[in-house]
């Protein structure tokens, strides 16, 4: 049986948290039944939140760990330092504001329960996912997804934030992007890397609380601008 360690980055996401943190299964099954993997621990990187989100993830059992530097990635960052203590078989990343689904986890692990796959994106594609995810967020994934495809020779369709690897390949990855860019950094030293990767379909719904990123004008050329030039950096200069 594989041991998973799901890291949550939550910046402000005290209505949220509870709920992510209830739908995330204990354990996950294989398709025929069998229990191919436990979630050994949950934990919830708290990014300089000024609400309860802490205390929240606390009362919920979670293991919490403070970051106080902003940025999606700073948290992420912690989050992997934090996994040197339980050395998990495989690593979930989902967001903290509820708009994954916790439940679509076993989708995501099969291929690396099978073997078939050591990356798996959760792609946002499944029922509601259109509708919760903004035109500037799809028009931005698109574009990602292209210049992944010219320039690593990957074909993704999607940046999303709910993803499970490996914990070597996790490793191996030496992620380093402190802000927007880190998911297309996952993806793109994959394949730089050859790491068999795949996506599987998973539902998106409209986050709790205020938007941060993609709901705001500021958030989206702030993000835009990290992930292209993440892109360039890596085909052009790393
Ligand atoms: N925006 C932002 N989110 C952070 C940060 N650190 C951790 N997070 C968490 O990262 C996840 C993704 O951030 P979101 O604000 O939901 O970003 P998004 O999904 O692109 O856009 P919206 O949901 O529209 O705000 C959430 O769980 C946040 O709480 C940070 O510094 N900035
Ligand atoms: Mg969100």
């Amino acid at each position: 049986m594989q041991t998973i360690s799901v890291v949550i980055p939550a910046l402000n996401e005290e209505n949220a948290i509870a709920k992510v943190i209830a739908d995330i299964p204990k354990t996950v099954c294989l398709p025929d039944g069998h229990t191919g993997g436990i979630v050994q621990e949950i934990i919830v990187v708290d990014n300089g939140s000024t609400d309860n989100t802490a205390a929240v993830a606390a009362q919920n059992g979670t293991r919490v760990v403070n970051e106080r530097r902003r940025g999606y990635g700073y948290a992420c960052l912690a989050g992997i330092t934090a996994l040197a203590e339980t050395t998990p078989d495989i690593v979930v990343f989902l967001d903290g504001d509820y708009s994954d689904y916790p439940t679509d986890m076993p989708r995501l692990l099969h291929p690396i329960f099978e073997g078939s796959a050591a990356l798996v994106i959760g792609a946002r594609k499944a029922d509601n996912a259109r509708d919760a995810l903004l035109p500037q967020a799809r028009f931005g994934n698109w574009l990602a997804c292209l210049l992944i495809h010219r320039f690593f020779g990957v074909r993704y369709t999607d940046l999303g934030p709910f993803r499970a690897i490996r914990y070597p390949q996790l490793l191996s990855l030496n992620m380093q992007d402190k802000t927007f860019g880190w998911t297309v950094e996952m993806q793109l030293k994959a394949a730089k890397q050859s790491i068999p990767v795949c996506e599987v379909p998973v539902r998106y719904r409209k986050r709790i609380g205020t938007s941060k990123i993609t709901g705001t004008l500021i958030g989206t050329l702030k993000a835009g601008y990290k992930i292209l030039t993440t892109l360039f950096y890596h085909r052009f200069w790393a």
